[in-house]
């Protein structure tokens, strides 16, 4: 490192010192916290970003700047890498050091040894990060920090992209590195022509019968609302879609979202008992990489029926498989899930003959072995997921659409995936795109949002935050199913599931929150409740929130 680069360093981090007696640490998605103690962390991962686009040779990276489900008052960090899919795992722990380095000296420090381990050379060549913030008051001066991060590595520039969803934000990132349009225009001439690509190839015989009535979608007062609106205007004339809790009025993620609804099991706000029985009903959370659709049962009350993530994930392999069924052809295709899977929907996709893998919590992990099929289709319950089609898959089917042989039914079905292919985000979970494969599937199949929930019958679950003295400590195998440590832990565990027929239970360290989760699931919602609130799951003092 040159004297020029190594003192503007050193200027620029003592404007952006660490919160003291904070221990931050990279997460599932990046690091979230009290927005208030961020500005130091931003800073420093404005600076790695640039540091992975120089290492890339130039490619673009991008920032975004949110916390998802988490409170208001909370922010966070999302790093996208040239592929548009989370940050490489191997420089987690250079993110983890630099966030608590303690002073400019110790900061420059590590970014020198790091630089020469990676072979960065810090001269001045080209780097670019794309920032983007979702729409908490915190995001403004993050964003800031953030630039400045970036600018104090010579030759990088930020460019700052505003307000944008996450998977917008990381498609823009995917399409500029491979040399396309990427505006957020762009983003949704792409999302609105695919769908219409689906809706046009709908059979006759299915036109007739389609569901028909409006979607209702609760935003999260967040900035769902503002991009869902972009699509609604485009899209008027092939879907009804009312939108609530737009973030006009209400907080963001209280009460509301994703989130929210699928682990309360209850209506958002702004959804009444009577008025709103038996519409669809969809929730995306706060930054706009998850979903799930519900109804409102008819008890007057919030409670819903859930459509989670999981049968979203059966809905898209059904269709998929439906289409390749046509082609008759033998495809690679992969379904991804992780521990909260409802046992019934693994149950379901291995009886119509689906290979299903496990990975760990974290879309960082999932896409990852989405990657590895022609076709991946990765879900958590919790409705973060995507389809991802290998490039090698697409060429081929490039090359069937056009023979002349095939007839129209296969070569509706090639148009079909290859729309898919083009609606669905390649980067990362995306609702918006989503949300519209789900309607446009539903319009195909002519199901209601009650045919499509009787797939199959989700096992009762329950699941719980706990906090305790230190999430750490709690260090879990075999893709989050099993406790390792603290010791005698998971025997308890294991010794109070027996008691439950149909039991099965975990407990995990959020990697986004300051709590541990607890998953239980079991032949009745009482003992589903039981096992997920029996005390003895951990050892140190909890409270349930
Ligand atoms: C992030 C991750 C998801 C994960 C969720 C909860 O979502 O991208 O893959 O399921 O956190 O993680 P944890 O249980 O470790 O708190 P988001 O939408 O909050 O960015």
């Amino acid at each position: 490192m040159n004297e020029e680069q190594r003192s503007i360093l050193l200027q620029s981090s003592s404007r952006f010192p660490p919160p003291k007696g904070t221990k931050l640490s990279y997460g599932t998605a990046g690091f979230r916290a009290d927005a208030s103690i961020l500005q130091s962390t931003v800073f420093r991962i404005g600076i790695l970003a640039a540091l992975r686009s120089l290492k890339t040779g130039g490619a673009v990276i991008g920032l975004m700047i949110t916390a998802s489900h988490n409170k208001v008052s909370d922010n966070g960090i999302k790093v996208a890498d040239p592929s548009g899919g989370m940050l490489t795992q191997d420089w987690e722990p250079f993110a983890d050091s630099i966030a608590n380095a303690a002073d400019p000296e110790s900061l420059v420090k590590l970014i020198t040894e790091f630089a020469k381990k990676e072979n960065i050379r810090l001269d001045g060549a080209k780097a670019a990060v794309l920032l983007g913030r979702d729409t908490r008051p915190s995001g403004e001066s993050l964003v800031k920090a953030a630039n400045k991060g970036i600018c104090s590595v010579l030759g990088a520039v930020a460019i700052d992209m505003g307000i944008v969803t996450t998977p917008e934000l990381h498609w823009m990132v995917r399409a500029r590195n491979k040399g396309l349009k990427a505006t957020e225009l762009h983003y949704f001439d792409q999302l609105s022509t695919s769908f219409r690509w689906l809706i046009d190839l709908i059979p006759e015989k299915s036109r007739d019968n389609h569901p028909i009535g409006k979607l209702v979608v609760d935003c999260s007062n967040g900035v769902g609302g503002e991009k869902l609106q972009v699509l609604k205007e485009k899209l008027n004339a092939f879907l009804h879609l009312e939108i609530r809790n737009s973030g006009n009025s209400g907080i963001l993620n209280d009460g509301v979202g994703a989130d929210y609804v699928q682990k309360e099991k209850v209506a958002p706000q702004g959804f009444f008992g009577h008025s709103d029985v038996g519409i669809r009903c969809a929730s995306l959370d706060g930054d706009v990489d998850r979903f799930v659709y519900f109804t409102l049962t008819s008890n007057g009350d919030n409670k819903i029926n859930l459509v989670d993530g999981d049968k979203i994930l059966s809905l898209f392999a059904l269709f998929i498989k439906q289409q390749l069924s046509i082609l008759n052809e033998d495809v690679g295709v992969g379904v991804v899930q992780t521990a909260y899977a409802n046992g019934a929907s693994t149950k379901y996709l291995n009886d119509v003959g689906l290979k299903v893998v496990f990975t760990p919590t974290g879309v960082k992990y999932l896409h990852g072995k989405a990657e590895e099929y022609d076709i991946g289709i990765y879900f958590e319950a919790n409705g973060h997921g995507t389809v991802l089609f290998s490039d090698h898959f697409l060429s081929w089917l490039d090359g069937i659409k056009n023979e002349p042989c095939s007839g129209l039914e296969k070569q509706n079905a090639v148009k079909r995936l290859q729309a898919v292919a083009n609606l669905m985000n390649q980067a990362v979970g995306d609702a918006l795109s989503g949300l519209l494969l789900v309607e446009a599937i539903l319009q195909h199949m002519g199901w209601s949002v009650d045919k499509w929930n009787e797939l199959y019958h989700d096992l009762p679950s329950r699941q719980l935050k706990v906090k305790v003295a230190d999430r750490s400590a709690v260090v879990t195998t075999n893709a989050e199913t099993s406790v390792e440590k603290p010791p005698g832990l998971q025997e308890a565990i294991t010794a109070l599931t027996a008691k439950y027929p149909q039991g099965r239970c975990f407990v995990r360290p959020s990697g986004t929150e300051d709590v541990v989760r607890v998953y239980a699931e079991a032949k009745t919602q009482e003992e589903a409740d039981e096992l997920a609130d029996s005390d003895d799951k951990t050892e140190q003092n909890r409270t349930r929130t």
